[in-house]
């Protein structure tokens, strides 16, 4: 029997877009702190509280999260040795959780002090290797998702100038692979999450212009699939998550009118649980990192109950503005 590769939206009623309800999905994730998943999640709370937080704020819902509870966890997450920020207290520090507590700060328009500030700097900055690539942690992995936390994290608190850029440019160049995509180091295979995470390094850094915008667009948009659904590599099945990872890449490449826009949203609306949130396929369990990036993949496709989305850091372009990044970020045509 051949394997199923996509999945069948023919029995599936075209769904509404539910605001509401993703909003109380969200606003009461987490209020039962002793809930099972709640309690097993502890080791990406911080991306977790991203999450929600990006999903409430392209809602225009920001209001109904508890800032000062947010705002006192992430304070209480960052090293004082490392100056790394973890998940949870009494985690290791992580390049991850450090990016999800800094996204965290400017949506809320905080600032970390000076001190704490050049902590964090320091710690990036150990994480940088002689090849230009970075580890995730004191353990040691290398991935081009690191080096896309890394200079995000630093182009955030408007430090990006405190790594070897050129260096870590030339890690990431390394990663590209004939059919245009990266993957996680030289000659791994190319994944739409890792694309994202390459192009998102280079839109960071001002260097579109060494992505092979056509080969790597035609790449892909052939992630789409019949249903409409988007895969993050070939033979495998669409998942709601990679509505965003795609489609982040292809606009950060000005070529997000390759996809069926209208396919995709039918796709992304199915996908979402009638008592709240968006699960990766429609008819599995919701969940938050699958409702920030099923609304925000909504809100590049156009969404205009939505507030507009930034492609490269996943956060209101709002917020981006109001930081005014630098360097600029080069338009592909
Ligand atoms: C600022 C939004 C934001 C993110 C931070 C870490 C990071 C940057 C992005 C992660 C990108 C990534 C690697 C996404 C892939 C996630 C995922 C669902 C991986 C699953 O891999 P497989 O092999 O899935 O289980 P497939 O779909 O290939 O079978």
């Amino acid at each position: 029997m051949a394997l199923k590769k996509d999945v069948d939206l023919n029995s599936v009623i075209a769904k509404p877009l539910t605001l509401k309800v993703h909003s109380d999905y969200i606003a009461a994730y987490g209020e039962n702190k002793e809930d099972y998943e709640y309690c097993m999640t502890e080791y990406l709370r911080m991306s977790g509280i991203y999450w929600g937080l990006t999903a409430m704020a392209l809602m225009g819902e920001l209001d109904r999260m508890n800032k000062d509870e947010v705002l006192q966890f992430v304070r209480s997450c960052q090293d004082p040795v490392s100056g790394g920020i973890s998940s949870s207290p009494g985690h290791d520090p992580h390049l991850l959780y450090t990016l999800s507590a800094l996204q965290i700060l400017s949506i809320y328009d905080e600032k970390l002090s000076d001190q704490e500030q050049d902590k964090v700097v320091n710690y990036i900055k150990s994480l940088q290797q002689p090849s230009g690539s970075f580890i995730g942690d004191k353990w040691g992995e290398e991935d081009t998702r690191f080096s896309f936390c890394a200079v995000a994290c630093l182009s955030l608190i408007g430090r990006l100038n405190d790594i070897d850029v050129e260096k870590a440019t030339e890690f990431v160049v390394s990663c590209m692979n004939f059919d245009g995509g990266f993957g996680s180091r030289p000659g791994s295979e190319s994944h739409a999450g890792l694309i994202y995470c390459c192009v998102g390094y280079f839109s960071v850094v001002g260097r579109l212009d060494l992505v092979d915008a056509d080969t790597l667009g035609w790449w892909l948009c052939e992630r789409q699939l019949p249903s409409g659904g988007l895969n993050g590599r070939p033979e495998k099945l669409p998942d709601v998550c990679y509505s965003w990872w795609v489609l982040a890449s292809l606009s950060m490449l000005g070529r997000l009118h390759w996809v069926d826009k209208q396919k995709l949203c039918t796709f992304i609306s199915a996908c979402q649980d009638s008592e709240g949130g968006f699960a990766d396929r429609p008819g599995n369990m919701p969940d938050p990192f699958h409702t920030l990036f099923g609304l925000a993949a909504l809100s590049l496709l156009g969404e205009s109950t939505l507030q507009v989305v930034d492609p490269t850091y996943c956060m209101p372009k709002s917020v981006i503005n109001k930081l005014r990044l630098s360097p600029q970020r080069l338009d592909v045509s």
